[in-house]
């Protein structure tokens, strides 16, 4: 089955799109100039102006932007719109107390539930489905999104949000979920404790699995393939650039469609920003064409990827990112929830009692991510009772889950026990096995 949601745009001939792209980029960028005083104030000071991007190969001129600039612009500084205007904020996940900030237009919100429409469709959804979304609801952009696209195309919805995996099963059984989305180790989870809570993954109707905000193998997907009896496909988004519903695999599982009607998409050197060439594997940097509350120019994702313009199967002219496995920088992605050492690193300086010694330890138990982080104590709290010292922990454990939004386990360890590092990313041992095979 390889059915296509909006044949008009996603099989539209490659120079119509470029023409439309340049249009919608030039539209854009007086847009963000006229509207957003960062963007005014950086381009004026390289001499530059919207009239000066004449061609797609133009937009090089400008400069990047990046996670900082948002956190810089707390909360509302790059929205281009009046609040009044604002229809949904959401945020990108993790990082509690200083959140990059996001919002949507009425016609945003249109545009995305457009995209995510495009994400189910490719991925085997149709009208009849019964879609359990198991991605986290509330702040996070995963399950909005993509409800909003399933809504569109006219399946069923249950929002069941993440966690409680009997009840997730219990859905599953009795109100015939054909669809499921989540992050793809959630996903395993829920295989693996199917049979000891008593559920036959084969006798439920699962059809279809829409999984991402995550790194994970081919590998993986015929592990969740093979236990669920249904056919997966990957979904990838960043909450600053829109969410979910920026790409997307088809039938073919070779690559992600990038929805380039509504965002440009280039591959850089990390390093010197220049662009890389087709099938080397470069930063995954985003325009948006279409955006009205929040129009994001060369943002950069982090995201490691090589990009295809080779015609796919599917009939799709989209061109198409690989499977995205690793970053640029050492964020960690744990059960979905971007978390970066940093913060842990924060959280635990302005306790008292700890010494400036840690360790982050992440793995992967029963396919759930696990973040522990082993902290010493200073030594005048070794004599104490160990009560105190429980207390301690499960402190330092509130603290690290308001700020990270996951509950890490905290392993209070002896003075001097923990290796002595010379450089930060020494700190974070990470047994899980995403990188590197397709
Ligand atoms: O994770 C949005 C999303 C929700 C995408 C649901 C797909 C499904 P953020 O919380 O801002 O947004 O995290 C974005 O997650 O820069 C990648 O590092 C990672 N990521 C997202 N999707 C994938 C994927 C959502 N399919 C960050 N494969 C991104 C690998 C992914 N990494």
């Amino acid at each position: 089955m390889n059915e296509i949601w909006n044949h008009e745009y996603e099989t539209m001939g490659r120079d119509e799109l470029r023409e439309l792209q340049l249009k919608r980029l030039q539209m854009t960028l007086r847009w963000a100039y006229e509207n957003v005083p960062f963007h005014h104030g950086r381009w004026s000071s390289l001499k530059l102006k919207p009239s000066d991007i004449r061609s797609l190969d133009d937009l090089k001129k400008l400069p990047f932007s990046q996670k900082r600039d948002f956190r810089e612009a707390y909360p509302y500084g790059l929205f281009a719109l009046p609040l009044e205007k604002v229809l949904r904020i959401h945020t990108s996940s993790g990082t509690m107390s200083n959140p990059t900030v996001v919002g949507y237009s009425r016609g945003d919100l249109n545009t995305w539930s457009e995209l995510c429409a495009r994400v189910a469709v490719a991925g085997g959804a149709h009208s009849h489905d019964v879609a359990q979304i198991a991605f986290g609801y509330g702040l996070m952009t995963g399950g909005f999104g993509m409800q909003a696209g399933l809504e569109r195309i006219g399946a069923t919805v249950i929002p069941a949000s993440t966690g409680n995996t009997h009840r997730q099963l219990h859905i599953m059984k009795d109100f015939k979920t054909t669809v499921l989305l989540g992050t793809p180790s959630y996903a395993l989870y829920i295989a693996e404790a199917a049979p000891r809570l008593g559920y036959r993954l084969e006798d439920l109707d699962l059809r279809v699995g829409l999984f991402g905000s995550e790194p994970w193998t081919n590998q993986m997907r015929d592990e969740i393939e093979r236990r669920m009896h249904i056919s997966a496909t990957d979904i990838y988004g960043v909450s600053e650039v829109i969410g979910p519903g920026i790409s997307y695999e088809c039938w073919n599982k070779d690559g992600l469609h990038v929805n380039e009607d509504h965002f440009l998409v280039e591959v850089i050197d990390p390093q010197t920003g220049e662009a890389v060439p087709d099938g080397k594997e470069g930063e995954l940097v985003f325009t948006s064409l279409t955006k009205e509350a929040l129009p994001v120019i060369r943002y950069r994702t982090g995201d490691l990827a090589s990009l295809s313009y080779r015609p796919c199967a599917c009939g799709r002219v989209f061109a198409r990112h690989s499977k995205v496995y690793s970053r640029t920088d050492d964020m960690l992605i744990i059960r979905g929830v971007n978390v970066y050492p940093e913060q842990i690193e924060a959280v635990l300086m302005e306790i008292e009692g700890i010494e400036p010694h840690y360790q982050i330890v992440v793995s992967r138990e029963n396919a759930l991510d696990e973040l522990e982080v082993q902290i010493e104590v200073e030594p005048e709290f070794l004599p104490d009772a160990v009560k105190k010292l429980m207390r301690f922990q499960e402190h330092v454990e509130e603290r690290l889950r308001q700020e990270l939004g996951v509950r890490p386990r905290v392993r209070l360890v002896e003075p001097r026990t923990i290796p002595r590092f010379t450089s930060k990313t020494e700190r974070v041992l990470d047994s899980r096995k995403t990188g590197g095979t397709t």
